[in-house]
């Protein structure tokens, strides 16, 4: 009989959705464990195969747990607003609505052709208005609990997506995956330190402009302190760590020469303060320059004095001290710091070496040059966008009472459907061409006032998005309380380490402000985060834009989500950034085919006798749980492949070797072992609810056994056997024919029987 993957995946994905085996019973939360997977931007026209393994490497890992024995909730959804989505449909020409109408509807077919294990009837779309209501709700307690503020900052601006950008959503070119470009959109070749925007690529400008901010940095020692807490890929917290950069040193005041002005630095290294030999603040000037990738200086004419040593330190103003980290002015020490060096040699500064001073940091409080001090690189969460496509910020503006938030039974503040959605990179976003919308009455004093017409940036969307699964339905608030502390916090949350600093951080803010709300009981959201590779194509991070992506859809038709799941899970382990190539698959298809065949051969029903089978079995089950365990998918199926091998040349099969055989492959392969345990081993339930098998640690041991040998029916000597070889019977015969006390007994006369009872005894009739 053919294996025929179109049909049998169709029927099972229908039945699975009819008896509904993913849609767990959210009021039972005994054994619950919430499997999350990163929801995807629907950003292009469909999933790429990098999607489709980290997506597979979350539902194995659901798939395992609910075999045994937990409650799966495995929910699945689209962060379909912000610039990722926007700047698709700006590209293609058509309004953000219609795209993401059809964005959404191919990413839940692709979803659904992989066979993963969703529960359909709980799916979250941060762009529809029963979504977004609640990310608007979210901002107004943000604002009305004191971390919500609108400030004028000198913020990163993409002259490309004519938008700011938080500091987290500027990056390096490598980061971006992108090659600089200027705001021409020529490449820029020279320079290091270049900073891009994350989704574009181009040189991120300074302007000083109106900005809605959230107050993170009132949480940095608590988003520092709760990393302790949490199990997590080592990176990840590094990259958190790096990010909140918290950094203790002091602040040490210098008289400016002739005035009674002093100046203040932060510096980390008070010690080298022998050796400073000039000081610098940052201009506001020279850093709006744009590409500002060269350091620049300017002297001020102006010397301060060291208070160690009298020497005068010219005053220089510069681009490369920023202004909003420590005081904006640092001592600048060439001879220990390598920035300081490159601008001192630039514009002829001395450059003097004095011996590191440990005892200073002490000397210099009590000399009352300074005082210990602590700064965080983190900077406040810049949430305002001049775009169209985001929630709407539900703030009015009254010129008498001011900022007001919108009175919460008013949302949500619907985003009206315009057809002059592009940004032109005024400085406002495109609802502020729209009197309809923005004209509004003040709620406190009812005359006429300005609705904001900025939205907000797409990481608040997803800042909370997984609280939102387990109360999808529920309509008159956000996340129902009894479902939150039932099924939160997420048990296993799988994504990807590029989001490290971003939706990590601001999704742990979050929810730290939600608990002290006393809205959620729990101050980490995810205990557990898994961050899986990238997926590689040629050598290169697949994407887009580097025009090396593929898609899923044609491996699915031609070969099947099965195999394309093990294909993909083969290709190494899930941390790892597997490169996917074509010759690969069909491989695995064979892989598929051979296990096919296997269970069309004659079944054993009684249980098994070859010892060799049951240890392969046995250590078959015990590899593969401890590497799902660990996320080694790969070695996992390697060892699968194993055991079939040991079964393929079997004419007939035992029923349990089988049944094992299916249940191992079951989070791998789900339809092709379904077909494989209802249709041919004619079981009743579903593969995918049954018990994980348990391995027998014994049988992974090479255990000895005692076999008494007798000689006409008494005792003359004992043979020790492998366990692994008890079943080579001629072999255990001659082992014990052997042995020299039996062979003494058995000189000179003639074997006519053989007795041989398996573990037990040996019996020769002479
Ligand atoms: C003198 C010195 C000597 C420094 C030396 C470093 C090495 P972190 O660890 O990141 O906090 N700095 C202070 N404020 C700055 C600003 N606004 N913009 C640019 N650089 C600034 O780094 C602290 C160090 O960065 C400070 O210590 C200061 O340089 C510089 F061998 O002071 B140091
Ligand atoms: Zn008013």
């Amino acid at each position: 009989m053919i294996y025929d993957h179109r049909k049998v995946e169709k029927k099972w994905q229908e039945r699975w959705e009819k008896e509904k085996l993913y849609t767990p019973n959210l009021t039972n939360s005994k054994n619950k464990f919430y499997n999350l997977w990163m929801f995807p931007y629907p950003s292009a026209e469909g999933l790429h195969a990098g999607h489709a393994f980290a997506s597979t490497g979350s539902d194995i890992y659901g798939r395992f747990m609910r075999m045994n024995g937990m409650n799966v909730f495995q929910p699945f959804g689209y962060d379909s607003f912000g610039i990722h989505s926007e700047n698709y449909a700006i590209k293609i020409n058509e309004n953000p609505n219609e795209v993401v109408k059809r964005t959404t509807k191919h990413y839940e077919e692709q979803m659904r052709s992989m066979g993963h294990g969703y529960d359909w009837t709980k799916t979250v779309t941060t762009s529809d208005p029963d979504y977004y209501k609640w990310t608007q709700w979210l901002f107004i307690q943000m604002y009305k609990k004191g971390l919500a503020y609108k400030n004028k900052a000198s913020v990163n601006f993409c002259p490309s997506c004519k938008t700011v950008l938080a500091d987290e959503q500027v990056v390096s070119p490598s980061q971006a995956g992108k090659e600089p470009k200027d705001k021409d959109g020529k490449v820029v070749k020279d320079g290091k330190d270049l900073k891009v925007c994350e989704r574009c690529g181009t040189l991120v400008l300074k302007k000083d402009l109106d900005q809605w901010f959230f107050k993170i940095t009132d949480y940095a020692d608590r988003l520092l302190e709760g990393l302790n807490k949490i199990n997590w890929s080592e990176r990840v917290k590094i990259a958190q760590k790096a990010w909140i950069g918290k950094s203790e040193g002091m602040i040490i005041n210098f008289e400016v020469e002739g005035s009674k002005d002093t100046l203040s630095v932060f510096t980390t290294r008070p010690d080298t303060l022998d050796s400073a030999t000039f000081i610098a603040k940052s201009s506001k000037e020279l850093d709006t320059l744009e590409e500002s990738k060269e350091k620049l200086g300017k002297f001020t004419g102006l010397y301060a004095i060291n208070p160690i040593n009298d020497r005068r330190l010219p005053i220089w103003e510069t681009n490369y001290v920023e202004g909003s980290y420590g005081t904006g002015v640092i001592m600048g020490v060439p001879a220990y710091d390598e920035s300081d060096m490159d601008f001192a040699k630039k514009y002829g500064i001395d450059i003097v070496e004095e011996d590191l001073n440990e005892i200073l940091w002490k000397e210099i409080k009590d000399k009352g040059w300074g005082e210990k001090n602590t700064n965080y690189h983190l900077r406040d969460w810049l949430v305002s966008r001049q775009r169209y496509w985001g929630a709407p910020i539900p703030m009015v503006n009254c010129s008498k009472c001011g900022w007001q938030t919108v009175s919460e039974d008013e949302l949500p503040i619907l985003l009206p459907n315009i057809s002059d959605y592009k940004p032109e990179g005024t400085g406002k976003g495109p609802l502020a061409n729209h009197p309809d919308f923005y004209k509004t009455k003040c709620p406190k004093c009812n005359s006429d006032a300005i609705r904001e017409t900025d939205v907000m940036d797409t990481f608040v969307d997803s800042s909370w998005y997984f609280l939102r699964y387990p109360s999808v339905g529920i309509e008159n608030k956000p996340f129902d309380k009894e479902v939150t502390k039932k099924w939160l916090p997420v048990d296993l949350y799988f994504g990807g380490a590029e989001h490290s600093v971003l939706h990590l951080m601001y999704a742990r803010f979050v929810t730290m402000v939600l608990s002290d709300l006393g809205l959620v009981s729990f101050e980490e959201p995810f205990p557990k985060f898994f961050a899986h590779g990238l997926m590689i194509k040629d050598g290169a991070k697949m994407s887009k834009s580097r025009g090396n992506v593929v898609n899923p859809d044609e491996y699915i038709e031609k070969y099947g989500a099965d195999t394309l799941r093990l294909y993909v899970m083969f290709m190494g382990p899930m941390d790892g950034d597997p490169d996917f190539r074509d010759t690969g698959i069909e491989g695995m298809q064979r892989f598929t085919k051979r296990v096919w065949n296997l269970f069309h051969k004659p079944l054993i029903e009684s249980e098994i006798k070859d010892q060799k089978i049951l240890y392969k079995m046995h250590q078959t089950i015990i590899k593969v749980t401890k590497d799902i365990q660990e996320y080694k998918y790969n070695t996992a199926i390697a060892a699968i492949m194993e055991y079939v091998n040991v079964l393929t040349p079997l004419d007939k099969l035992n029923k349990e070797s089988l049944m094992v055989l299916a249940k191992l492959l079951a989070p791998f392969a789900p339809h092709l072992t379904e077909e494989l345990w209802i249709e041919i081993l004619d079981q009743k339930g579903s593969v995918h609810i049954t018990n994980w098998p348990r391995g027998i640690e014994s049988y992974t041991k090479n255990e000895t056994i005692t076999i008494p040998v007798q000689v006409n029916g008494k005792l003359r000597g004992q043979i020790v056997v492998e366990s692994s070889k008890l079943n080579s019977k001629d072999e255990i015969l001659k082992l014990a024919k052997e042995d020299i006390k039996v062979a003494k007994w058995l000189k000179g006369g003639k074997v006519k029987k053989e007795i041989f009872i398996l573990n037990k005894l040996i019996n020769f009739v002479v």
